[in-house]
């Protein structure tokens, strides 16, 4: 098992805002971890690294544009916290709250229940903050790679939740999870979503592409809120509680929110539904292409709105032509589209995507540069070189 030098303890210890101090009293269980992080010397190379531990991983372009389902061990990775020791064995997931029949559910159990299998996109709201013109913003400096589309399958977590019955005061529903900081005082990481977005469309999983759903990944059992971004999708989930109000958590009052520069901070919205994206993930930056017919490709996803069009420029945004789509509509699920474009010219050119929702709700050129660096959906600009 490797080692961590003094130095990558430190380093660690202050990226989790332990400090120093801190570095001395980590648990053994949580060196362990972290040493079993970075011996993931089986990580695949097209994970981008933005911190090794806990996991920032992010999937590179070329990786995504592979295939419309992102395989696991290429799907990005964002712990706050070291993966927590979850054994399935002893797995329960508890029931309780504004519930009129609290349950324990073992892992057989919710494997007995009927079961979906769906596709869905998980986009971390801090996808694409590192892309942000000034002001800058804290945080890890993702690029375009913080989303994947994975198949999931699990209970929904409204079937579970007619079993248990609900109080008729029910309005929120808080998901408390295994991982936690290796040190006291600071907060779990604790969201709550709406009891209607719950009982609509939440699934609870276990498998991920037809695998176990892997521990990075929040087994053996995590929460999918589809379209909504990725905080939302609680890991390691082991508690569902239902309450009258949302969670008032650190991740939920001060993470997570819309904080612009001017405005109230106490009114900064929360970050909630994806926003309309696209990314073009073929060619990719710097490609050296030949005059004529090019073949650009990519993903567009977001959130209840559904994707109405995508179009392509060739030209920095002279022009736009449409986008064919090349893979079927399911809800929150990303759509792959193409276009073929023709150069004539050599020299340098900039392609662009742009998709569009069924509201009308097109990507900006430039996003709103906020505080947390959430959501950012720009156009995405891929300057490449036509050869003769
Ligand atoms: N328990 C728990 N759930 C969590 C997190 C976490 O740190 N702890 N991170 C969230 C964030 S910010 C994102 S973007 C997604 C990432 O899921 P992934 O690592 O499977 O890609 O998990 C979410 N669920
Ligand atoms: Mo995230």
């Amino acid at each position: 098992m490797k080692r961590f030098t003094r130095r990558e303890f430190l380093d660690t210890c202050s990226r989790l805002g332990l400090g120093a101090a801190g570095a001395a009293a980590l648990p053994a269980w949580a060196r362990e971890a972290a040493a079993k992080a970075s011996a993931a010397a089986g990580r695949s190379a097209d994970l981008i690294v933005r911190n090794d531990w806990p996991e920032h991983w992010e999937t590179s372009l070329e990786a995504l544009g592979r295939s419309p389902i992102t395989p696991n061990d290429l799907f990005f990775v964002r712990s706050h916290f070291p993966v927590p020791p979850l054994a399935s064995e002893s797995y329960r997931l508890e029931v309780a709250g504004l519930v009129r029949r609290p349950f324990k559910f073992m892992l057989a159990d919710l494997r007995s229940l009927p079961d979906v299998e769906e596709a869905h996109t998980l986009e971390c709201a801090g996808n694409g903050r590192g892309l942000y013109h000034l002001p800058s913003t804290s945080g890890t400096q993702w690029g375009y790679g913080a989303v994947g589309n994975a198949r999931w399958t699990g209970v929904k977590l409204g079937d579970l939740l007619r079993d248990t019955g609900l109080a008729p005061e029910a309005k929120h529903v808080w998901f408390e999870a295994a991982d936690s900081a290796p040190l006291p005082g600071v907060p779990p990481f604790l969201r709550s979503i709406p009891v209607e977005k719950a009982l609509d469309d939440v699934i609870l999983a276990w498998r991920m592409n037809g695998e176990p759903l892997p521990r990075l990944h929040g087994g053996p059992v995590r929460v999918i809120v589809p379209g909504w971004y990725g905080m939302a999708s609680t890991k390691w989930v082991t508690k569902v509680r239902v309450e009258a109000t949302p969670s008032d958590n650190h991740f939920m009052a001060k993470g997570y929110r819309y904080a612009y520069p001017g405005g109230d901070p106490a009114q900064a919205p929360p970050v909630e539904e994806l926003r309309i994206k696209s990314v073009i993930t073929s060619p990719l930056e710097g490609a050296r292409v030949p005059t004529g017919r090019l073949r650009v490709a990519g993903f567009a996803w977001t959130g209840h709105a559904g994707i109405d069009r995508v179009e392509v420029s060739p030209d920095g945004g002279g022009s736009w032509l449409p986008a064919i789509f090349a893979s079927e509509e399911t809800p929150f699920a990303w759509r792959r589209w193409e276009a073929d474009v023709t150069l004539a010219a050599r020299g340098p050119v900039t392609l662009m995507a742009r998709a569009t929702d069924r509201t009308g709700e097109s990507q900006p050129a430039e996003a709103k540069p906020n505080a947390g660096g959430y959501g950012n959906n720009s156009i995405h600009r891929v300057k490449i070189d036509v050869q003769g």
